[in-house]
């Protein structure tokens, strides 16, 4: 059954009055997106009741996907897309003299997510229901998300991000849903007719509600679940939260996301909300398992859970609490069908991220999980001593001096491991975890990332989409490596000049809100060089810099040097803990503006760093890139995907043959990708030797010499003491992710990407060759492979047709 544009707008009207007693003309964009909202919401409602209920007549095996941050962004423009209704409620509400866009920008972007890790768990959401797999999201849900990044003289500021405060139309609490999760107190082990049970004293409960958000497949009809845990305190303990501060205490537990993306605070708190998210989540789950009846020793036929990263790891402490200590379930029992039913992956070989918590914390969380993993870790080892040498298990043992090794805990309780792009899971299995890839190599595997092409194309960049239409058609859009049939259009002169228009485009539109945010003006002839994700030392902001201090300093001496004018775009967000890369973000603003602000440099150079970096500014970005920046110290990124969302927005892309660079260079060819920089094996080898002496190449470099002098010899103003730290941390400390080292060939990269730039046809096939390519980048592809490989869950019949929309429309 269609929905007409009449039927919308009706709809839309009736329920503008209802909700706020309004006509179209006299309310406020916030009420007309809420009022929008909440129609998309009742379109998809009765599609997500019927999936669930679908997924139960099938008896279809669930995953469940426990990750600790979900980066959505905004959800109404890929809910109308995905629903079939883009097209008709743009030109509704155009009819109605409204702008889509304009509404859009009123929705708060769901930022529970710090970076790669929680997007990519949304991308997986949405590839999920768009396969059709009975995949679930398990997370928190947090008051606070990522910080709001602000530039007070140009050092980053962080403010509150009470994104709820307007409340969030997408969600529906489940209060009839809550669990029980129980924290702190003793557990003594008491016999109870010959079997050992734990006994817990003085424990204290907190209520865990969670509030469901349905994930609308593309156009089939689909609507998954992702749960996000709330922390109450139930009506029974009442008593023991006498005061506000012991309330507030409770609340606490989902009030903020930790910012740290690649640091562990060790906080007792972020423990605490590993816990209970993963104990929330595993109650839940088996709760509506024994619903019905199917036995326990064949749940990991039924269920599969999956381990984002480290920070749900406690799922395999807390399925064995469930299945001894509830379902009376033997050990061996219980740990086969623990290994089975988990699975895990690793987003990052860096020593920092990598979780390791005292035992004495976890003791302090929940005792019993503690007990379990102790006993987890003595039967691995006993079991391995029959094997193994003495280091190899004490290597691989999860307990050790007192300290849990999360990720031991991971691999040793799931049957696959997981590494996130080719080069990542090799070095997993080569190095960081060969041990236990010694031990179990048919548990590793690799997935290499992807990202959802609805969002980062069909939505973020509509001029693209179109000429790619009137080129190849529309089948891309549900298959996206139909993209690749552009590869025969290379010679199609109006094409390629099409492309060029499109981009400019996008740049003319990213200019002005470059001046509306900033003031500061850019011109969109230029080479828009964009570098946009978080600060972290590994990911080279520096490098870059110096490059722009390179190219301010040649043309200081040479005002007249014909240079072709380049645009340079940050965005990024630092640990507020971390101090270092606070420091880099006040340099690159101070450069910038001693840069923006120097009569001599007119247009041929502008730096431009955009507050507050989320998925909705990466949305306005990426469409307007000319060269995407992915320099990274090899070894050091697993995977990236914002160098895949750049490549299908047809920017090119400078690169370390670092995580997925790789694969994006072995799909577009050398010729269509600029490759710089130390190889992994080099890498390996200084980190191995210690040879590396950065101050040779600052003592012998007279280029570099000067660049790295004007950090500390007053040529950048106002950044005494963060010019000192970095040019100490590069000179002095040894450069520990190799910048100085990789900073002439970086040049030499530049060099080329100026050349080619200054032949556009040239420059524009090129871009042309990474469109085409960038299909095989899907996240749809990429989970499908998780459903296949790891987990072996089918896509579930679509529903049948009477009550669905036709051609995959969603009903009204
Ligand atoms: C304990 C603090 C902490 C928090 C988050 C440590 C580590 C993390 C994440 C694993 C960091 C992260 O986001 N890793 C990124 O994951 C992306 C998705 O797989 C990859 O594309 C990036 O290369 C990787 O840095």
């Amino acid at each position: 059954m269609e929905i007409t544009k009449e039927q919308f707008i009706k709809e839309f009207k009736r329920r503008l009055t209802d909700e706020y007693a309004l006509d179209v003309k006299d309310a406020t964009p916030e009420e007309l997106y809420q009022t929008l909202a909440s129609v998309v919401k009742s379109g998809y409602s009765d599609i997500w009741r019927k999936t669930w209920k679908n997924y139960i007549k099938e008896d279809q095996k669930q995953v469940y996907y426990f990750s600790i941050e979900f980066l959505p962004g905004r959800l109404l423009k890929s809910n109308l897309l995905n629903m079939g209704w883009y097209e008709l409620v743009d030109s509704a509400f155009k009819e109605m003299g409204l702008s889509l866009d304009e509404i859009a920008e009123a929705e708060r972007d769901m930022a529970l997510g710090n970076g790669g890790l929680g997007r990519l768990a949304s991308a997986f959401m949405d590839s999920s229901a768009s396969d059709g797999l009975p995949v679930n999201g398990n997370g928190i849900r947090y008051k606070y998300g990522l910080f709001k990044q602000k530039f007070v003289d140009g050092y980053q500021v962080e403010l509150p991000n009470e994104w709820l405060n307007q409340g969030n139309v997408w969600e529906v609490a489940r209060e009839s849903k809550a669990v029980d999760v129980k924290f702190g107190g003793q557990v003594y082990l008491e016999e109870v007719d010959g079997v050992l049970q734990p006994v817990y004293k003085n424990p204290y409960i907190i209520r865990a509600v969670p509030y469901d958000t349905g994930i609308v497949g593309y156009k089939n009809n689909h609507v998954n679940t992702m749960r996000l845990w709330d922390a109450q305190i139930p009506a029974s303990e009442e008593v023991k939260f006498p005061t506000i501060e012991s309330r507030r205490k409770v609340e606490d537990l989902t009030s903020v996301l930790y910012p740290d993306d690649s640091n562990e605070e060790g906080r007792l708190l972020r423990l605490r909300q590993e816990y209970f998210f993963v104990s929330a989540g595993l109650q839940s789950i088996v709760r509506h398992y024994r619903k019905y009846g199917k036995p326990m020793s064949e749940i990991s036929e039924h269920i599969s859970v999956h381990i984002n990263d480290t920070h749900p790891a406690m799922c395999v402490a807390e399925f064995m609490r469930i299945l001894l200590d509830d379902e009376k379930m033997g050990w061996d029992e219980a740990f086969d069908q623990t290994v089975k039913t988990m699975s895990y992956t690793n987003h990052t070989i860096m020593a920092e991220a990598l979780e390791k918590w005292p035992v004495y914390l976890i003791e302090r969380v929940q005792p019993r999980i503690m007990q379990i993993i102790a006993e987890i870790d003595r039967r691995y080892a006993l079991e391995l001593a029959k094997r193994a040498e003495t280091d190899l298990i004490s290597g691989t043992r999860i307990v050790n001096n007192g300290i849990v090794h999360m990720a031991h805990l991971a691999i040793i309780g799931s049957h696959s491991t997981n590494g996130v792009a080719k080069l990542h899971t090799d070095l997993l299995e080569q190095d960081v975890l060969k041990d236990f890839y010694h031990l179990y190599p048919e548990r590793f595997n690799n997935k290499t990332n992807g990202i959802t092409i609805r969002r980062w194309l069909q939505i973020a960049d509509p001029r693209l989409a179109k000429i790619i239409d009137k080129t190849i058609g529309t089948k891309w859009r549900s298959n996206s490596k139909e993209l690749h049939n552009l590869a025969t259009h290379l010679n199609d002169r109006r094409l390629i000049a099409n492309i060029g228009k499109a981009k400019h485009q996008n740049k003319v539109d990213l200019a002005k809100y470059i001046k509306q945010t900033t003031g500061i003006v850019v011109s969109p002839d230029a080479i828009f060089d964009v570098q946009v994700k978080r600060l972290h030392a590994y990911k080279r902001q520096l490098l870059n810099l110096l490059k722009i201090v390179k190219y301010y300093l040649d043309l200081k001496d040479d005002p007249k040097k014909d240079v072709v004018p380049r645009v340079f775009i940050f965005g990024a967000k630092a640990a507020p803990s971390y101090h270092y890369a606070k420091s880099i973000i006040k340099c690159i603003n101070e450069v910038g503006n001693l840069i923006n602000n120097d009569k001599t440099i007119k247009d041929k150079l502008k730096v431009v760093f955009l507050e507050n970096y989320g998925v909705s500014l990466a949305e306005k970005i990426i469409p307007a890139a000319d060269v995407s920046e992915q320099i990274s110290t090899a070894t050091k990124e697993a995977s990236g995907t914002s160098n895949m969302k750049f490549m299908l927005n047809g920017a090119l892309t400078v690169a370390t043959l670092d995580g997925a660079n790789i694969e994006i260079k072995d799909y577009v060819g050398e010729d269509n990708i600029f490759i710089f920089g130390l190889k992994k094996e080099e890498v390996l080898q200084y980190e191995a030797d210690h040879s590396y002496q950065a101050s040779d190449y600052y003592a012998n470099d007279p280029i570099l010499h000067r660049v790295l002098d004007a950090f500390v010899d007053g040529t950048i103003p106002s950044i005494g003491a963060e010019g000192a730290e970095i040019f100490n941390s590069l000179v002095h400390a040894n450069d520990e992710y190799f910048v100085l080292r990789d900073f002439e060939d970086y040049l030499r990269a530049q060099g080329e990407v100026e050349k080619t730039y200054r032949n556009p046809s040239l420059w524009n096939k090129k871009c042309l060759v990474n469109i085409a390519n960038a299909g095989y980048f899907s996240s749809d592809y990429t989970i499908q492979k998780y459903a296949d490989e790891i987990w072996h869950v089918v896509p579930s019949d679509p529903l049948d047709g009477k009550d669905c929309g036709a051609n995959g429309q969603y009903p009204l």
